[in-house]
């Protein structure tokens, strides 16, 4: 059944889980809590420049970066929201030096874990331009076991649901759930994310290629002939924001290429593999294009820590497989 344009995010969901008529409605209720969350977190980021949350607040997370007050509040805002409703049985969060795991009744019975970047690219926080939640959500992987950190050390094919929340110029909340990929856009004249951007698919061809060109000495060889080809033989623009959330959606909408390669000084690169890689590899592959570590795709990787970081090239899907069989990368 086709759903039209302008249905709220809250009836998309319900009118998607009446597909599976065994859904226990939990994965809707997850769904619908970030987006709930997500409306908070976007009113603190629209307030940034006004009151007394901008700037940093002194500490480093566990990657050693300075926590920015907006990446803190937007942590204990996602945690609050989908902790306390009753279908986790934990999480994992950037910001966050392990995973929580749910100790009450409910959580020991949940179903579903989620890991979440509650506030990516927030040294653009100052500038004002897009930052983004990333959230990815699997099952446990053995109800009668204790939930622990291996359930969130699953591959990204076992991804159930995965999305992103775009502070931008507008505010969107694009998603899939193994279906298609859909948009939102949040109409702030009542409150809703409302659906804007139905089943999107990639461009099989054309749109920019997107890095951190300042790297470029510091990339493995391959990927230096890589961007060269990009640029001498497909006569490729380049457009990066430094904001993995703005240059993906931007990358899903228009096509093209993003990457952040290995460097000299960062072997694996900088994104982290399971709250940034996996779920924005998910939406990719959903929407038609496709990622990959330099030589395999980014989600047959078995992760082994929490905070992993991996090598990260994403887009259409010819630029990939030019890249992983005539440029690859280890
Ligand atoms: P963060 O999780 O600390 O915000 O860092 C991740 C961000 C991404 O959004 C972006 O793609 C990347 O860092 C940009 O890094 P660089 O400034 O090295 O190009
Ligand atoms: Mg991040």
């Amino acid at each position: 059944m086709k759903i039209e344009i302008g249905t709220t995010l809250d009836e998309f969901i319900i009118r998607r889980e009446k597909n599976y008529p065994d859904a226990t409605g939990d994965l809707s209720k997850l769904l619908r809590d970030i987006g709930v969350a997500a409306k908070l977190i976007n009113r603190s980021v629209n307030k940034a420049g006004l009151v007394d949350i901008l700037g940093d607040n002194g500490e480093t997370n566990i990657q050693g970066e300075t926590v920015q007050k907006l990446d803190d509040y937007s942590n204990e805002v996602l945690k609050n929201y989908i902790a306390n409703g009753g279908q986790l049985a934990g999480f994992g969060s950037e910001e966050e030096d392990e995973v929580v795991i749910i100790n009450t009744e409910e959580g020991k019975n949940a179903h579903y874990v989620v890991l979440f970047d509650p506030l990516d690219g927030s040294k653009n926080i100052d500038i004002n331009a897009s930052i983004g939640t990333i959230f990815s959500i699997y099952k446990r992987t053995d109800m009668e076991e204790t939930c622990s950190l291996k359930d969130f050390l699953q591959k990204g094919t076992e991804v159930v649901a995965a999305g992103y929340v775009i502070y931008g110029s507008s505010t969107m909340m694009v998603y899939s759930t193994g279906n298609g990929v859909n948009g939102f856009t949040l109409d702030p004249s009542i409150g809703e994310f409302c659906l804007s951007h139905p089943e999107m698919k990639m461009n099989k061809k054309g749109g920019h290629y997107s890095v951190n060109q300042a790297n470029y000495k510091l990339f493995p060889e391959n990927v230096r002939r890589y961007i060269d080809y990009l640029v001498d033989d497909l006569d490729m623009g380049m457009r990066y924001i430094g904001s993995m959330v703005g240059d993906v959606h931007r990358t899903l909408l228009k096509g093209g290429i993003f990457m952040y390669p290995p460097t000299t000084s960062a072997p694996s690169g900088k994104l982290r593999l399971l709250y940034e890689a996996i779920p924005m590899s998910f939406l990719i592959n959903q929407a038609g294009g496709k990622s990959s570590m330099g030589n395999a795709s980014i989600l047959e990787i078995n992760p082994t820590e929490l905070h992993q970081r991996c090598p990260v090239f994403m887009g259409n899907k010819d630029l990939i497989e030019t890249l992983e069989t005539q440029y690859p990368t280890v």
